[in-house]
This record gives C-alpha cells, sequence and structure tokens, in this order.
C-alpha cells in the first residue's frame, strides 16, 4: 500500500466553481482519488479555499464590501456546491483560517532564518491618486513575451508567462486607470536562478521526464530561458502578515502562502499524523507521493516555485507528479467570468437536480487532458442521451426489467453456473483501465468502462431471451436464468469501474446487488475480491432508470440563459464597474485615403432577422440599403436578440465582395463597435435625418 496526498487547485474565493474549473481540475483529481481508494491505497484529498491575493480585494472594491465578506460568501458557496457534485475531498479549507496564517507564517519564518531571501529595496509601481503599490493583477499592460495588451503584473494568461509587474509594456493601474510611478520599497525575494543551478533542483526536474508532455514542455522553456529572484511578499494589506519587525502594510505573496495552503489543511485535517503524507520518511520506497491536479495557468507555482520553497525548507516530499490540464471553451468562446460566459456548478445542480453524474460523465469525456476542448450544451445532450443512457442506462434496466419479467426478480438457483463468457475480455479491459487511470488518462478509462455496458448490450442481443424464454421449458428457463446472471455480475464490474467517474450510478448498481462496502474494491485479483454469489441474487426493485433524458427544451433554456446573462452582464458592467478595466487596441499600421476611399459605406436599417440555424452566433439579416434590399450574416447574435433589433439603422460596408456563410449568400457588412471584451454594438448616425443609402466618409 503506498500513501498519496492528492491537491486540487485552491479556488481563489472571489466567484463561484464554472466547468472550466471542474474539467480542469476538480473532476480529474476527483476521479483519481477515488482510483486510489478503489485499489485500497491510503489517500488524502486536500482542497480549500484561496483567499488571499489581489483577485479577492478587485472584488471587493467592485462589490463595495470587504475582502472578509467575499471570501466568507464564496467559501461556503464553493464548499457546498462541490459536495453536491460528490467531489470527495477528506478535507476542504480555506486560508484565511489561523492555522494557516500560523504555518504559512512560519514557513516564510523558516526559509528568511536559512537566509534563503535576497532582501532587497526596489522601485515597485504605485498609484498615486489610489495610494497604493500596484501588485499582480492590480495592474495590466502588454506582455513582453508574446504582446497580449492584457496581461497582468504577475503573468500573461496568453502565454503562461510568469511576470514582475515591471516586466510590462505600457502599464497601467487597474484602480484608477493611470500610469502608475515608480517609488521604491522593501520586499524578499525568492532566488530562483540560484536555485534552479542546484543539485537538488536538477535532479528533482528529472521526473518532468514522466510528466504529461504539455507541462514538460512549459516547464523546459521557463528553465531554458532562465530564472529570475520573484517578490515573495507585496505592499498590501489583505494577506499573510510578512512575520519580520518594521514591516506595516506587507503581506506574504499570494502564491507564497496558497501552495503551503495544502499543507496546513492537512495539519487541520490530520494534527497528529499530517507529517506521514507530507515528508521524507526514513526509507524513500515509504515516501508519500504528492500529485498537484492544476490547470494549465497553474504549472509554473506548482512545477517549480512551490518545489524551490520546499525543498529550501527541508524535510518535504517534492511533487511526484502535476497532471495539468488544458482550457475548456464554452459554446466557440472561452470561458469569462468578468464576461459571464460559463456554466456555473450552483446553477447546475439547481437546474438539474440529481443529474450530478451526467455532468461529471460529459466533463470527463471532453476533458481537455492534452489540449484545450470545448463544451457545448448540444453535445451534453447527446453524450447523456446518446452514451450514458442508451449504452449504459440501457443495458442495466433491460437485465433488471428482463429479470422481473421472468423470474419476479428471484434468480436464485442451486445449478452450477457456466463461466461468464467474456471473462477474457473483461480481464483485458481491465488491464486497459487501470493502465489509462495510472496515466491520468481517464477519458479513456472511463471510455473502457462503457465498454462492458457495450459488451452486455451485445450480448443480449445475440442470446435474445425474450424470443426464447418459454415458460412450460426448463431448458429455455434455465438458460435466460444463466444470461441474467452473466449480465448482472457484467453490471457488478461495471459499477466499480464506474466508482471514480459516476459514483451515483455506481452506488445505485452495487445497492441493487446488494454487494458490501468493503467489495467494492478492485485489488491485485482484479475483480476476484467484488464477485457477488452468482445462485443468490435477488432484486427488489422493478427498474432502475440511471439516467433521465435530457431534452430539447432543458438545453434550448440553458443556451438563452448563458447569452441573456451574457448581455445582462454587459449593462451591468456599463453602470457599475468600479475598476477600470478598459484596455485600448494598440493602432495598426499606416493605410492610405486611396485605400479607404475604394470601401462603399453606407446607412442601412435592418427589416427582417433571424438565427442561422444550428449556429450560436450569427444572425440572418435583411437590410434596406436604399439601393436595394439584400441579406447580410452577421456574427452578433451573441449580443442582439433578432426580435428587438428590428427597425434598427446601422452603418454597413456595402461593396464588400459575396461571401457564402453557412449556405447563406451574404451581401455586405455591418460596422460594429468592440471593446477589449470582445463586446459589440451597432455603429448609428447621431441624426435622424441620416437615411439609407447615405454614405459614410
Ligand atoms: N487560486 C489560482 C486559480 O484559481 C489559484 C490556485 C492556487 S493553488 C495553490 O487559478
Ligand atoms: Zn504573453
Amino acid at each position: 500500500m503506498s500513501r498519496y496526498l492528492i491537491t486540487a487547485a485552491l479556488p481563489y474565493a472571489n466567484g463561484p466553481v464554472h466547468i472550466g474549473h471542474l474539467a480542469g481540475c476538480y473532476i480529474p483529481a476527483d476521479t483519481y482519488s477515488r482510483y486510489l481508494r478503489l485499489k485500497g491505497e491510503d489517500v488524502k484529498f486536500i482542497c480549500g479555499s484561496d483567499e488571499h491575493g489581489v483577485p479577492i480585494t478587485i472584488k471587493a472594491r467592485q462589490l463595495g464590501i470587504t475582502p472578509q465578506q467575499v471570501v466568507d460568501k464564496y467559501h461556503q458557496m464553493m464548499k457546498s456546491s462541490f459536495e453536491k457534485l460528490g467531489i470527495s475531498f477528506d478535507h476542504y479549507s480555506r486560508t484565511s483560517s489561523p492555522i494557516h496564517h500560523q504555518t504559512a507564517s512560519d514557513f516564510f519564518k523558516t526559509l528568511y532564518d536559512k537566509g534563503v531571501f535576497i532582501e532587497e529595496t526596489t522601485e515597485q509601481f504605485y498609484d498615486e491618486e489610489a495610494k497604493q503599490f500596484l501588485a499582480d493583477r492590480y495592474i495590466t499592460g502588454t506582455c513582453p513575451r508574446c504582446n497580449n495588451p492584457n496581461a497582468y503584473g504577475d503573468q500573461c494568461e496568453n502565454c503562461g508567462a510568469s511576470l514582475n509587474p515591471t516586466d510590462l509594456i505600457n502599464p497601467k493601474s487597474k484602480l484608477s486607470g493611470n500610469t502608475p510611478v515608480l517609488r521604491p520599497t522593501k520586499n524578499w525575494f525568492l532566488p530562483m536562478g540560484e536555485i534552479q543551478k542546484t543539485k537538488e533542483f536538477q535532479e528533482y526536474i528529472k521526473r518532468f521526464d514522466n510528466w504529461k508532455p504539455n507541462i514538460k514542455g512549459q516547464c523546459s522553456s521557463w528553465l531554458n530561458e532562465g530564472l529570475h529572484p520573484r517578490a515573495m511578499t507585496r505592499d498590501l494589506d489583505w494577506g499573510v502578515k510578512v512575520p519580520l519587525p518594521n514591516t506595516e502594510g506587507k503581506v506574504l505573496y499570494v502564491w507564497f502562502d496558497a501552495p503551503i495552503g495544502y499543507i496546513s489543511a492537512t495539519k487541520e485535517f490530520l494534527p497528529n499524523n499530517w507529517k506521514d503524507y507530507w515528508q521524507k520518511q526514513n526509507k524513500e520506497e515509504e515516501n508519500p507521493k504528492l500529485i498537484h491536479f492544476i490547470g494549465k495557468d497553474n504549472i509554473v507555482f506548482h512545477a517549480i516555485i512551490f518545489p524551490m520553497m520546499l525543498m529550501q525548507h527541508g524535510g518535504f516530499v517534492l511533487p511526484d507528479n502535476v497532471p495539468a490540464n488544458e482550457f475548456l471553451n464554452l459554446e466557440g468562446d472561452k470561458i469569462s467570468t468578468s464576461r459571464n460566459w460559463a456554466v456555473w456548478l450552483h446553477e447546475y445542480l439547481e437546474d438539474f437536480p440529481g443529474r450530478e453524474d451526467e455532468l461529471r460523465y460529459v466533463l470527463t469525456s471532453i476533458a481537455p487532458e492534452t489540449k484545450d476542448s470545448e463544451f457545448t450544451w448540444k453535445d451534453f445532450q447527446a453524450r447523456v442521451n446518446n452514451e450514458l443512457g442508451a449504452i449504459v442506462g440501457n443495458f442495466v434496466n433491460r437485465v433488471v426489467v428482463l429479470s422481473n419479467k421472468y423470474f419476479k426478480g428471484n434468480l436464485t438457483t442451486d445449478r452450477e453456473i457456466a463461466a461468464s463468457p467474456f471473462e477474457n475480455e473483461l480481464k483485458k479491459l481491465l488491464q486497459s483501465y487501470t493502465k489509462a487511470m495510472e496515466n491520468f488518462q481517464f477519458r479513456d478509462a472511463q471510455s473502457i468502462a462503457m465498454d462492458f455496458a457495450r459488451i452486455g448490450n451485445k450480448y443480449l442481443t445475440e442470446c435474445e431471451p425474450w424470443k426464447k424464454y418459454k415458460a412450460d421449458d426448463v431448458t429455455s428457463v434455465n438458460q435466460t436464468r444463466e444470461v441474467l446472471i452473466h449480465c448482472l455480475s457484467l453490471v457488478s464490474k461495471m459499477a466499480v469501474l464506474f466508482q471514480p467517474f459516476l459514483p451515483n450510478a455506481s452506488a445505485k448498481m452495487l445497492d441493487m446487488l446488494k454487494v458490501d462496502s468493503e467489495k467494492r474494491k478492485l485489488t491485485k485479483n482484479g475483480f476476484e475480491d467484488n464477485k457477488i454469489s452468482l445462485n443468490n441474487i435477488i432484486l427488489n426493485i422493478d427498474s432502475l432508470i440511471l439516467f433521465q433524458k435530457i431534452e430539447d427544451a432543458d438545453i434550448e433554456k440553458q443556451i438563452q440563459k448563458l447569452h441573456d446573462k451574457k448581455v445582462m452582464n454587459t449593462e451591468q458592467n456599463q453602470q457599475a464597474e468600479v475598476v477600470s478595466e478598459t484596455t485600448i487596441a494598440p493602432q495598426l499600421a499606416e493605410t492610405t485615403f486611396d485605400d479607404f476611399s475604394k470601401m462603399d459605406i453606407r446607412v442601412a436599417t435592418i427589416l427582417e432577422a433571424e438565427r442561422v440555424p444550428k449556429t450560436d452566433k450569427l444572425l440572418k439579416l435583411l437590410l434596406d440599403t436604399g439601393i436595394d434590399k439584400r441579406t447580410v450574416v452577421s456574427g452578433i447574435a451573441a449580443w442582439y436578440d433578432p426580435e428587438k433589433i428590428i427597425g434598427q439603422k446601422v452603418v454597413m460596408l456595402a461593396n464588400l465582395a459575396p461571401r457564402k456563410i453557412k449556405g447563406i449568400e451574404s451581401k455586405g457588412m455591418i460596422l460594429m463597435a468592440q471593446n477589449d471584451k470582445g463586446e459589440l454594438s451597432f455603429i448609428t448616425p447621431s441624426k435622424p435625418q441620416m437615411d439609407n443609402g447615405n454614405t459614410v466618409k
């Protein structure tokens, strides 16, 4: 038996959890933890809310409440929705807890006393209007590495670079929108470049060879660029206070304290033996295995910075693996909290009560394990109905219904039951399942579990008990019973393999078969230890409907909600945005008046508008251009409802060469204003006498 400490990234307590978070790390971490428990390993699965850092203080400013109020609200909300989804944390803590402050503080002090930090006064950005130093996300600018104009002071979300505020080109304060000034301040830096050269670190990074290629690639590229000292303290008033004299107004950097949150949460949970799960043991082979599940934007912190901290502290094991996932997109667009483009877990749980397994199934099927992937509601519906329902649900229910029909649920028999017809096939599948699980390939593992149901369906179809059964023919009765017993035995095995993926459905199947809790395991003997007693099966239910069909109306409601909320949020933003989020797109290369005057731009009016079927973005518009009436296809469906824009005056490019879009000939293009969030708005002449066909110069 091995000991494992599994972590899932501590979510910032500045908003609810969405499906991107779930697919990125919480579902894979839960799947893996459940799998290890299934094998009888000693597992502790740890998480908690990340309650410090600029994301929290920015949210507090936006809402006009205190940071503590922000984290109290979202901590509760996240904790309860994780629970409802069946994320089986052994402990879910929070970084505002006293034990965390103490642990993080002690950790910093240990490094300080060992002389690890470089203490240095440097010039940091300061907002003179807000009278505050600008750390991390209080500042945005252009990324020096990839030119993304919306990079943050600590990180570029486009290329993943880990940045210092002073690296940004054209920095702007998020508080006032002003260009900040530089002011001297003292901070403590982790000498990452020096640590990179140590033998211990060089030894540690050999592990990357066994890690998923996406992580290895990102890490190697940072290491090759060479690491620089990074400040582990901040001039902020929200966080863990720097435990040194004369450091009023300074706290630990959130990425210093947050990963220590994994340790303090374990300590809180296991005050007496937390060290068994974190520290090096007498014999190397007894060391616990530390595995961090995260999204790709957290790789550098978990694969490089935190291990450096652990190494410098001493006594701790280093991460055995950091299986990071890529990003999940939603209906053709990036998931975005600020644009409210997300499917929120707490809303899903309300809208689809009792269908937690369905969401888990789909998010695992499309998990961004090696590259970004996409969630759409239509695909969700198809996977639930055509895979879960039609394959697993259908198989299980057919077996239950037939057992009741022919035997009133009582399949007990004294006869010897022949060996299972699919024994060998199942053995091979089990091997592939285990291998996929060990390699964090959960999509594959889940699909192998599905194969059990496929085998069962095929077997039932071949045996056709409904044609062969004759109540007065003993042989046919015995044969039918045996077919059903083989099927139920298959159900019990499948249910065990589904335990990490579909905990509720799995429990329903195993309860039906009255499998003892200690037999719901997967040991070295494969299924040997969870064999059900084939001669003694009595079912006490008439049917077992594991999954309800997802109707078209359910899906349409969700798609509508997504679009409605996106627009709603835009309106709210216009009124209530306290923090200026505006970033201006850089000017394009010079053009000539000649080129400009080749464009025929005119005023027009929308006469008709309808959604283009099977797309979410496109509207088909009929325009009165003054010259003619013509069709234009426009990608504005996310921003405008077709019925609300009839009669809208717009500006259009009339002489754009016609293009076929989704089979529709589009003659021209509507011109729209666009902000940095990608929101679109019509441009309309400000005087009513400007009419269809009037030109724009
Ligand atoms: N809260 C970042 C995030 O939610 C951060 C993870 C901390 S893990 C120690 O993306
Ligand atoms: Zn970048």
